[in-house]
């Protein structure tokens, strides 16, 4: 059986076991990193020597980053779903995966940490006015794109909805006021109805 190691309010493990639940595929969860600990044993360094979460062990094939983690479980058993068929449809989906890590969770993750993460007298304000401005300049970008498709590769959810979706429930359920997003608030509450993302997605974030 696959097993999956990371902990429930990690944005990362969150991708993955989003990612499990709507492929609706047997999988054991075992509880890593921070207080749950196991990324410290030897055993868990030879499966990601970075000593990080999310990790996945497909029956001996273990795999570690957690978009490449949704990309493989995506095609290895969501073929035609999940992993679109259409090879620009796919080029999509993968575009807002690349994004969500590299510009949109990047933008606000300063405030979350501030903000969740911080006691109350030892916050940076500076990074949290920073990171709700970056955060709101991205989640434009991604407002503007969904006015006029459902979800981020089109008309269909897909595995580009993975990442995304976990970005924005940390986005638009931080601790602060943000400038409105119409259409990326009308995705959100839209993918969580999906029973998959109601399991993967807890609140509050913490
Ligand atoms: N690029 C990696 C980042 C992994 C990462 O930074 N994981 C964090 C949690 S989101 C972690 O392991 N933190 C230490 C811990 O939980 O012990 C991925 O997408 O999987």
């Amino acid at each position: 059986m696959l097993t999956a190691y990371g902990r429930p309010n990690s944005i990362n493990a969150q991708k993955v076991h989003f990612c499990l639940e709507e492929l609706g595929i047997a999988y054991e969860w075992v509880m890593a990193g921070m207080e749950h600990g196991v990324v410290d044993s030897p055993e868990y360094g030879r499966m990601n020597p970075n000593r990080l979460i999310p990790v996945i062990d497909d029956e001996g094939f273990v795999l570690w980053e957690s978009n490449a983690i949704v990309r493989y479980l995506c095609a290895r058993y969501g073929a035609g779903g999940l992993w679109p068929e259409d090879l620009q449809t796919r080029a999509s989906a993968d575009r807002w995966m690349d994004w969500q890590t590299t510009t949109f969770s990047p933008a606000f993750t300063p405030a979350f940490h501030n903000l969740v993460r911080t006691p109350e007298g030892e916050r940076d304000l500076a990074a949290v006015e920073a990171g709700k401005r970056k955060g709101e300049a991205a989640a434009a970008i991604l407002d503007d794109w969904l006015a006029s498709r459902r979800f981020v590769a089109g008309e269909a959810f897909t595995m580009g909805d993975i990442p995304i979706a976990a970005a924005a429930h940390r986005w638009l359920n931080l601790p602060l006021e943000r400038r409105e997003a119409p259409h990326l608030e009308r995705y959100y509450r839209e993918v969580m109805q999906r029973s998959a993302a109601a399991t993967a997605l807890a609140l509050p974030v913490t």
